[in-house]
């Protein structure tokens, strides 16, 4: 009889991964039994995504008596997911009272484990939750009257996404280049220009940035805006779609150009510092970004190892055979590292928003500076680390799967295409490494990042622990020693600012790796965490070097 290979099977995306039971048992261990119902609808939206796979947001310009309408129409998966979304509470859930601190961690568990099967739905909610706290930072009462009801809505009917848009033709990085301005007639402000990658178009608002007339170059000059995008009738209130953006992946998620011509927009807060008006978008939206990495990581592997049980090659199934099961352990450990860096972001912007410090007896003096100052630095570098990874570790969990992983219908290939945006938006690996700087710059963040590294290593008395921890902290002492000589040359600084972000990241995802892997151990959670630390530690975590700059010249020649 002919041969045909059983395909990989996704199990329950709770039950099925160590690492987010023993965080939750940790954490937050009332929300494991809901987590598990979510784990169920992982498997059975996993199943419609398949399906659902060639369907992807059609743009309609004109209908058929020649009214210009851009309508996109998302697709079925979509649909489905802005009711799921909604319902269980995606982006309510950090705002909800019942866990305290930890509803951000309720939250994030349940992005986790849901979002690989929704088609990156995770886009819009990112940019609602981060308009939510965006909006709730600029106490302007009559805003957040009028739209976080909605944007914190469990009711599919009533929620709202918000889009973000920041792109322009000048670019995605530099936004102090933006050409979009504002003015104010009559009825209020009035936003002119392009944005050039507005993500999620089908959002009810959008939080923007615009120069109002008069202001100054630059991103000072630079002011926030909100815009309800459409009329009482649905129509978009003067924003034409010129286009949909054709991606390498994110292809479910309708992301457009657009032309605002006297759209009607409110003004958020102050009429210049925009940018500093929307970085607590930035702070959520890039820790959705490090959660969606490392959800994206744990589904490829999820899938790869599966795989490795059914599928027979050289005489044994892959699991066992030594150097494919080295290989995906090593992944596995990296998961492990980067879901500890991620969900330890989450519970930091936890407690800063609600003013609930770690323990009682950290209720000191300080606290919340030191708390601060590490989630400043910490979520830039969880950002840029786990983007990366989540790139590596996809490309090889579809290696892991042979051709089938190259081959489309497998609907394998998309995992990596969806995690090659990961480290491109919400700030490149290098934007992020620069702003790992400028938070460093502040003061006491390099200090806050080694209380946290010793706070982490305290905890562990595992012999086999000992020497896993002493390759974090030679990393981080190496950074460290690193960014105080190259600081007083500032091309040395910038060139080496990558590398730098990255082992202060490496160094924490180990040294939090341990701290977990102790506390499996004290509490029953068995030696697969400290296996982890023990592999995570044999892999490049101190990434310092300094390069010739001359030959960095020599190269760009
Ligand atoms: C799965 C997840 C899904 C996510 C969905 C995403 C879809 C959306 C797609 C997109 O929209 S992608 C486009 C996203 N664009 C970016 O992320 C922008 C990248 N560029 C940067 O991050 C730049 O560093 C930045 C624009 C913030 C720099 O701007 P400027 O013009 O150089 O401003 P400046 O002077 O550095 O900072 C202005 C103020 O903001 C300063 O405050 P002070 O005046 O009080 O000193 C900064 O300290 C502060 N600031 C800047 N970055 C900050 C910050 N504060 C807190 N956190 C930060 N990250």
């Amino acid at each position: 009889m002919a041969f045909f290979q059983q395909p990989p099977r996704l199990g329950n995306q709770f039950d099925d991964d160590p690492m987010l039971v023993s965080w939750i048992a940790r954490f937050c261990p009332e929300v494991a039994g809901e987590l598990r119902t979510v784990g169920e609808l992982s498997v059975e939206y996993y199943a419609k995504q398949l399906a659902d796979r060639g369907n992807e947001p059609v743009l309609t310009q004109w209908d058929a008596w020649g009214q210009r309408i851009d309508k996109i129409e998302v697709s079925p998966l979509w649909k489905e997911a802005q009711v799921l979304a909604a319902r269980l509470g995606m982006v309510a859930a950090g705002y909800e009272d019942r866990f305290g601190a930890h509803a951000r961690t309720h939250q994030f568990a349940i992005v986790h484990v849901l979002g690989p099967s929704l088609d990156v739905y995770s886009c819009p909610l990112a940019m609602t939750d981060g308009a939510t706290r965006t909006l709730l930072a600029s106490g302007n009462q009559p805003l957040i009257d009028r739209y976080v009801p909605r944007l914190t809505s469990r009711d599919p009917a009533t929620m709202w996404t918000s889009g973000q848009w920041m792109t322009e033709r000048t670019g995605g990085s530099d936004v102090s280049q933006s050409e979009t301005v504002a003015r104010r007639d009559g009825d209020g402000w009035r936003l002119h220009g392009t944005k050039w990658f507005t993500s999620a178009t089908t959002a009810e608002l959008a939080l923007t940035l615009a120069r109002p007339e008069g202001n100054p170059e630059g991103s000072r000059g630079l002011a926030l805006f909100l815009v309800e995008l459409r009329d009482g009738d649905g129509r978009l209130r003067n924003i034409e779609v010129n286009r949909l953006k054709d991606k390498l992946g994110t292809r479910k998620v309708p992301t457009a150009e657009l032309t605002l011509d006297g759209t009607p927009a409110t003004l958020v807060g102050a009429l210049g510092e925009g940018v500093r008006a929307i970085t607590p978008m930035l702070a959520v939206t890039r820790t959705w970004n490090a959660v969606c990495a490392v959800s994206a990581m744990r589904r490829g592997l999820a899938l790869a190892g599966d795989y490795a049980r059914r599928r027979a090659a050289f005489g044994a199934v892959l699991a066992d055979k030594p150097l494919h099961a080295d290989t995906l352990a090593m992944l596995e450990a990296e998961y492990a590292a980067a879901f500890c860096l991620a969900f330890r972001s989450v519970e930091l912007l936890g407690r800063l928003e609600r003013g609930e410090p770690e323990a009682p007896e950290a209720h000191q003096p300080g606290q919340r500076d030191f708390e601060e100052r590490l989630s400043r630095t910490l979520i830039p570098i969880a950002k840029l680390l786990t983007g990366k990874q989540a790139v590596a570790i996809t490309s090889e969990a579809i290696e892991a799967c042979g051709g089938a992983g190259y081959v489309e219908d497998t609907g394998l290939p998309r995992i990596l295409a969806d995690a090659q945006v990961l480290p491109i938006w919400e700030g490149t690996t290098n934007v992020l490494s620069l702003d790992t700087l400028r938070a460093l710059a502040k003061g006491g963040a390099l200090e806050a990042l080694h209380t946290e590294l010793e706070r982490s290593l305290a905890t562990a008395r595992d012999p086999g622990l000992a020497q896993p921890s002493e390759v974090a902290r030679a990393a981080l002492r190496h950074a460290s020693a690193w960014v105080r000589d190259a600081m007083p040359e500032a091309a040395r600084l910038e060139a080496g600012a990558r590398r730098f972000a990255m082992t202060l990241g490496k160094s924490l995802e180990l040294a939090l790796l341990i701290g977990h892997a102790q506390w499996c151990l004290d509490h029953g959670f068995g030696p697969r965490t400290a296996a982890a630390a023990r592999r995570f530690a044999l892999s490049p975590i101190d990434q310092i070097a300094d390069p010739e700059l001359d030959d960095t010249r020599l190269l760009m020649t």
